[in-house]
């Protein structure tokens, strides 16, 4: 453990949150990789805040210790107090090194209230996939959604030379529990291919950063490999060639990175070659990758993100929130044990609203692991503040077969929780500092999912702005917590109204053209009319997406009446004065949530302003700016929209507030 590079912000672990630990006598017992990181960490802590490590029976106030025999399980810990002497024992180096993050959570409490305790991580798998690029893309540029700078890892179209920022992060994505990361995009150029073979060494470079953390490093491979690397004809999965290939190159990328977690592969999608090119299935080529991992203990992480993106828009049968469960649900049972089918949370495409997707509820046979979006996309590209935690939280809580059945969070524990991360090499880290906290709240999240988002805001403000030690802590604290909170819910309020999506430009995604995709072949459509809005997704009248959900929800969502307002228009074509359940018409509440939605960004930017004296200059300036920028954005936001549906609908705003 050493500092950090000049100029970096240290995001949730500044060093002041290792003042408590960093004062103390310490021991360390274990041996490996892992009980050294520690070792480092405690030794860096004592050197800033005056403490000891201690060896063998010196006299000490805080003790790592491994114990057999206790109920932690891979990665946990259990932490105990007796007189003078706070304990974290754990079953593995991992658990140890997590039990230290979590005293220096806990602080001084640690050594004077905290109840014995045991932590174990819920979902064993918890992943962060990097869409970056290794040379940079003509149009994603280096790194695909990115909107904190270049790649950490790439620059000048190879791995970076110096590794200090790497090790770094490393270190922040363990200290919030994340234990996984693919280091490239997955759409995967000619470039990028290559890292499976002749520029595996530039992986197995970032693997001796991750390891020293206890991350493990999976790559993005081409499903067309055996062609493109291999000189082969074909990358049909049955043909013994093929299968000979991919042996021996996960036989070679082994060699180098002992223990390299696996592959993940988007195959059929977006242009991104796959098994239909052989008339095979996403099974066969799953198995394909599987097979070829399983000697060494991998894992191929196969994306359900396919469906069709050359639609026409005037064929009204065909329905992209379909697409998923069409391709997948019928394969349930026949992939490899090795194999985990990897899911988007919603049915479209990272929406700020969606439901959760049916194909998470429908392969009890299969190990799911659930894919979320750190990545600001479509929810303010990291120029909004938009914390996602109580999105998310939502997503995970949802059970879909109804309050008998479990959890979105419990059945992600067959597979994982994976999140495509929104970090970069920009000095916050994030591009918006406060996007730092979505970062923080994944990780925590993946570990437990039905933590409550609240206490991780408050968790993650505690380390970061270190409220304790300001002159005003509770107005920090508050101040902080009302520009976050409701974010997400203002965040909606002025983009696309009731879960009917997209609305965006084209292309680049950022900023509204309420039309932008309307006639477009990429199936994401509102069918706005002079009649009334949204997408008939009815078993009764419409696509039939519906029917895709078990019981509550095929009932739930196929009637207007019980379908949850936010997301009417996703499931329902509406007059516009449809009445919802809050009482309102559908256009009124499009008309009052844009005008609510500018006021919270605008109060938001206000009480921002107001906290300029309890957070550093850097930091405050950095989210000012942004605020500006958020402000700006939401009034085009608010006036495209409410234009389009005052011109759609000629209904006037009860208020007859201006629209244009
Ligand atoms: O959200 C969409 C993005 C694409 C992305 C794709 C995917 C990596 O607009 O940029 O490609 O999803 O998830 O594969």
């Amino acid at each position: 453990m050493s500092s950090l590079p000049t100029g970096i912000d240290p995001a949730w672990l500044p060093d002041e949150v290792l003042r408590d630990v960093g004062s103390r006598r310490v021991l360390v017992r274990g041996e490996g990789p892992l009980a050294d990181t520690l070792r480092g960490e405690v030794a860096y802590a004592c050197r800033k805040f005056g403490g000891a490590q201690v060896t063998g029976d010196a006299s000490h106030d805080l003790c790592f210790d491994l114990a057999e025999g206790g109920d932690e399980g891979p990665e946990g810990f259990t932490l105990e107090r007796r007189p003078g002497l706070t304990m974290v024992t754990a079953a593995d180096p991992a658990g140890l090194l997590y039990g230290w993050f979590h005293v220096v959570r806990l602080g001084e409490s640690a050594f004077t209230t905290a109840p014995a305790q045991t932590h174990r991580p819920a979902v064993a798998l918890r992943m962060l996939d990097h869409w970056d690029n290794v040379s940079v893309h003509p149009v994603m540029g280096q790194v695909e959604r990115g909107y904190a700078g270049g790649s950490l890892f790439w620059q000048d179209g190879r791995a970076r030379g110096d590794m200090a920022r790497v090790r770094a992060y490393a270190r922040l994505l363990a200290s919030c529990g994340i234990n996984a990361l693919s280091v490239n995009n997955v759409n995967v150029g000619p470039v990028e291919a290559r890292l499976l073979t002749d520029r595996i060494e530039e992986v197995a470079a970032l693997a001796d950063e991750f390891r020293v953390y206890g991350l493990r490093v999976h790559l993005c491979v081409s499903f067309a490999a055996s062609m493109l690397l291999g000189g082969l004809d074909t990358a049909d999965p049955l043909d013994e060639r093929v299968r000979a290939w991919w042996r021996e190159a996960a036989d070679r990328v082994y060699a180098h990175i002992p223990d390299f977690g696996g592959f993940v592969v988007k195959a059929d999608s977006e242009g991104q070659p796959g098994p239909f090119a052989y008339g095979r299935s996403h099974a066969d080529g799953a198995n394909l990758l599987a097979d070829a991992l399983a000697p060494h203990g991998g894992t191929v992480h196969w994306r359900a993100f396919v469906y069709n993106h050359r639609q026409d828009w005037r064929d009204r049968t065909t329905d992209r929130a379909r697409a998923a469960f069409d391709h997948f649900a019928p394969l349930d049972g026949r992939f490899r044990d090795n194999a985990v089918l990897q899911v988007k949370h919603g049915p479209v495409d990272f929406q700020v609203r969606e439901p959760v997707s049916p194909v998470i509820g429908a392969m009890p046979r299969t190990r799911v692991a659930v894919e979320l979006q750190v990545t600001q996309e479509y929810t303010g590209q990291q120029r909004h503040a938009c914390a996602l935690a109580p999105m998310w939280a939502e997503v995970l809580g949802f059970r879909p077969e109804g309050e008998q059945g479990p959890s979105v969070g419990e059945l992600a524990a067959s597979g994982g929780l994976v999140a495509v991360s929104n970090a970069g090499d920009d000095p916050f880290w994030t591009g918006h500092p406060l996007a730092q906290f979505n970062l923080y709240a994944f990780g925590r999240l993946a570990w437990q999912p039905d933590a409550d988002p609240g206490r991780l805001l408050d968790e993650w403000l505690e380390s970061t702005l270190t409220p304790a030690r300001t002159d005003d802590p509770e107005r920090l604290r508050a101040g902080v917590r009302s520009v976050l909170a409701g974010s997400w819910a203002t965040y909606e309020k002025y983009t696309a109204p009731l879960g009917v999506g997209f609305m965006v430009q084209p292309g680049h995604h950022y900023g509204p053209s309420v039309d932008g995709y309307e006639y477009s072949p990429w199936g994401t459509y509102h069918f706005a009319d002079r009649d009334g809005v949204g997408v008939d997704r009815t078993r009764a009248t419409g696509t039939g997406y519906t029917g895709q959900y078990a019981k509550p929800w095929s009932e739930t969502y196929e009637s207007p009446e019980t379908c949850p307002d936010e997301l009417l228009l996703f499931f329902h074509h509406v007059p516009y004065g449809h009445v919802l359940h809050s009482g309102k018409t559908v256009v009124q509440h499009i008309y009052d949530t844009h005008f609510e939605g500018v006021e919270e960004a605008e109060a938001a930017r206000e009480l921002w302003s107001s906290l300029a004296d309890l957070v550093p200059e850097a930091w405050h300036a950095r989210v000012a700016e942004r605020y500006e920028e958020q402000v700006r954005s939401a009034r085009e936001w608010r006036d495209q929209v409410n234009s389009y549906f005052l011109r759609k609908s000629g209904v006037p705003d009860r208020y007859g507030r201006r629209i244009h």
